[in-house]
């Protein structure tokens, strides 16, 4: 395929941040894709470049990739990948990278009349078949740096397994937010509900321990099939060798006192993500002896990268790794960091970022390695989109 012409421009992400949208031209039709980003991003990520620094990249890039062809994705990713040359992507930019190779797996899958899902299939997944439904991660109540209240941890998950009637179930999740939003309300005397990030609900608690509680209530009284799963991202709160958590400092073993209280009162919490800092090793290694058939999620402890997954499946750090493909910067890269987890017999979470696009290409990575779950947020805003691609990806 040749890539006749190449763009870029700002759009606006969901927190109203600048986000990058590239654009690329194959057979005289335009082919786009926007670029979310964290914020609550790990310290190994691929390096996000400013609108400024995209426009001083721009003219190389432009330069370089004009009036080439190439016979398929993984070529145009190794090329990129080659002009950038670094392992964090810090010459031409991690988002700047994703873009690009987004856009052309976009004009590819076109021309060849096929869907992105397929062409990344076909491309990466060879020996993947039919269809496995993914498990929703909707998140729901929203702490940390996601939120403007008294949460450490960032998000409260409810965990929907979706089957071959995805309808019924993003049905079921929806009235679920609803009806925890009506609870909630009353409870706080407060409307509207303030919301987070992810459109979650932000609201102050007495505790960390409150929101599974609610959770826990709802689910129980609408008598769903739903489970519970907490994204601690504990990086965020970790400072000067301790973890500060409900105001005082907190020791490794002090947290995972913590969690195994949690384990023990809340059966149905069956997923915990980055329950430590992104160094602390020890931590994931002793949380993971005692997870008893629970998920232990990596995410900035693994930054999509497949060496680091290979080594933390190798030294048991984790049962799951959730998968953001701006984290390490190409398509090619993130199918890589897929392929590997499952090999090593860890279940990919495909994720969101804290600041979203309308972009919903996560739905197609998902969709083409048969992944165990997708991480889309509350049911709401810009999030919805996913849902809705969900939907007709899956049907
Ligand atoms: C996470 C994500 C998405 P952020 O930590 O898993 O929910 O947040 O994109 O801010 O890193
Ligand atoms: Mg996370």
């Amino acid at each position: 395929m040749k890539v006749e012409a190449l763009k870029y421009r700002t759009v606006f992400n969901s927190g109203g941040h600048a986000a990058l949208e590239v654009g690329i031209m194959s057979d005289k039709r335009w082919y786009f894709s926007q670029i979310p980003s964290g914020q609550s991003a790990g310290e190994r990520e691929a390096k996000v470049f400013s609108v400024p620094e995209v426009q001083s990249v721009w003219k190389k890039i432009n330069l370089q990739a004009e009036g080439r062809k190439f016979k398929n994705l993984a070529e145009f990713d190794d090329f990129i990948l080659r002009l950038d040359g670094t392992e964090r992507k810090t010459v031409l930019g991690g988002n700047v990278l994703l873009g690009l190779s987004l856009a052309f797996a976009r004009a590819l899958a076109d021309g060849k009349r096929m869907e992105l899902w397929e062409i990344l299939r076909e491309e990466f997944f060879g020996k993947v078949r039919g269809v496995e439904y993914p498990v929703i991660y909707a998140n729901l109540i929203e702490g940390g740096v996601h939120a403007q209240n008294n949460l450490d941890i960032q998000e409260y998950l409810v965990l929907a397994q979706t089957g071959p009637n995805p309808i019924a179930t993003v049905g079921e999740l929806i009235a679920f937010y609803e009806t925890l939003g009506e609870y909630l309300a009353n409870k706080a005397k407060l409307r509207p509900l303030p919301i987070g990030s992810e459109s979650g609900y932000n609201l102050i608690w007495r505790n960390n321990e409150e929101p599974i509680t609610a959770l826990a209530k709802i689910i129980k009284a609408t008598n769903l099939p739903f489970r519970i799963g907490l994204d601690v991202a504990a990086s965020e709160f970790y400072e000067d060798g301790a973890y500060r958590f409900e105001g005082r400092k907190k020791t490794t073993l002090n947290l995972r006192n913590i969690y195994a209280k949690y384990f023990k009162k809340y059966p149905g919490l069956i997923s915990l993500e980055d329950p430590f800092g992104e160094n602390n090793r020890d931590g994931f290694r002793e949380i993971m002896k005692n997870s008893e058939g629970r998920l232990v999620v990596g995410d900035d402890l693994t930054t999509t990268n497949p060496k680091e997954i290979e080594r933390c499946a190798r030294e048991k750090l984790i049962s799951g790794v959730i998968i953001k493909a701006n984290q390490i910067g190409t398509l090619s890269e993130t199918c890589l960091a897929i392929e590997t987890a499952h090999r090593n017999g860890l279940k990919c979470i495909i994720s969101h970022r804290g600041q979203e696009t309308e972009d919903v290409f996560l739905m197609h990575i998902a969709r083409a390695a048969n992944a165990y779950g997708v991480k889309i947020g509350a049911p709401g805003r810009e999030r919805i989109l996913k849902y809705n691609e969900l939907l007709r990806l899956y049907p």
